[in-house]
């Protein structure tokens, strides 16, 4: 078999998860990675046994010999690494945040259409599995037509352990995790016209807000409530797990803690446990995260051999990247932010 071959960029925090993603899929293999920092260098090259390692990305793309690069470092690197890549015209994976702004986003989205190389954000969270069992029960038209949803993430887990550089920016909980729950409304409901937000720094030792509750307009007719914080202090901590509620024209939906799914309808109610697989290489409570990392690289794999866009296309990452920004601006304005406005 002749394996698809990638390059990664940023062996830090989550690209361990990454690693272990790709190395679960029989026909990719992962040829060399690249990290400023050489003790990351060493461990992740270490670790999953890759030879070619480089501290410099021009390094890594001037040598080549990869069919996409797969870009784990943090934002502020995103879209001048996105442009290296197009301009070696290697497809890219790029993590979320897509980028420090909305303009920034776009001029990415534009160089890659302009290279004519796929571009797909990770955008990871709505190929979770509670997620994607959410989407099966509303595109089944068991509940009928939704008219009212709510997205919400609400812990009090110490997230800056793991990520120290989540303390210290300016925006932290839309722009970090909020970004994810957007995504998934859109997934869930369609895409939003117009966003209303409002937002809190609880934690005193932190830059950015921890809590943010933004109302969405959708382009249906739906209405939806996203709302996280990392200022909530539960008797049982859910990290990292969303709640979802929905109500449609015929019942209602609801995804709760340890990933319980009620299902009520016409024909009665219906309960089950919708929880993620825990992986071998997976650790709670991370592994659904870890399983929809898997999830999307496969995703990934799979369009790249067919020549076909993934669903979290760079095109497609706007308007969730947009809902990001219209919130930050709402809460900063106090009005009501139309996205129509910020895409044009
Ligand atoms: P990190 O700081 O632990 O790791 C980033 C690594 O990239 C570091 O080792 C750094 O040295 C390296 N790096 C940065 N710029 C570089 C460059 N120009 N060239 C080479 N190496 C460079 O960060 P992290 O926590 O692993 O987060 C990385 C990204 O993943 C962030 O954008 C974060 O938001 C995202 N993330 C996503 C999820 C998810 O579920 N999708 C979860 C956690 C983090
Ligand atoms: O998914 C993320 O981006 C992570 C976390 C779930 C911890 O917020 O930063």
């Amino acid at each position: 078999m002749t394996k698809t071959k990638g390059a990664l960029i940023g062996c830090g925090f989550f690209a361990v998860n990454q690693m272990h993603g790709w190395q679960d899929l029989a026909d990719v293999e992962i040829v060399a990675i690249c990290d400023r920092d050489p003790e990351r260098l060493r461990v992740v090259g270490d670790q999953f046994g890759v030879e070619r390692r480089y501290q410099s990305a021009e390094a890594l793309f001037a040598d080549g010999g990869f069919d996409f690069v797969d870009i784990a470092t943090t934002v502020g690197s995103h879209r001048a690494l996105v442009e290296l890549a197009a301009s070696h015209k290697v497809p890219a994976i790029c993590q979320k945040p897509f980028a420090p702004t909305l303009a920034d986003a776009k001029a990415m989205v534009a160089v890659a259409d302009t290279a004519g190389i796929p571009l797909m954000i990770h955008e990871n969270f709505r190929w979770q599995t509670p997620i994607l069992a959410v989407k099966a029960v509303l595109d089944s038209g068991a509940i009928g037509e939704p008219f009212w949803g709510r997205v919400s993430f609400r812990s009090g887990f110490d997230v800056f352990s793991g990520q120290p550089y989540l303390a210290k920016g300016k925006r932290f909980i839309i722009e970090d995790l909020g970004i994810h729950s957007l995504d998934i409304a859109r997934f869930l409901f369609g895409d939003a016209s117009r966003v209303t937000a409002r937002t809190r720094r609880v934690n005193p030792d932190i830059a950015g807000e921890d809590v943010a509750t933004m109302l969405l307009d959708h382009d249906n007719g739906i209405t939806s409530i996203v709302d996280v914080s990392y200022a909530t202090k539960l008797p049982e901590e859910p990290f990292p797990e969303t709640f979802v509620e929905i109500d449609g024209t015929r019942g209602t939906l609801r995804l709760g803690k340890d990933y319980k799914l009620t299902v009520h309808g016409p024909d009665g109610t219906v309960q089950s446990v919708v929880a993620p697989n825990l992986l071998p290489w997976a650790s709670r409570p991370w592994h659904n995260i870890q399983e929809s990392v898997a999830l999307i690289q496969k995703h990934w794999a799979e369009r790249l051999a067919e020549g076909r866009e993934p669903d979290t296309s760079g095109r497609d990452n706007l308007k969730t990247f947009a809902l990001v920004e219209a919130a930050y601006l709402s809460a900063e304005s106090g009005e009501t932010v139309v996205i129509a406005d910020l895409l044009a």
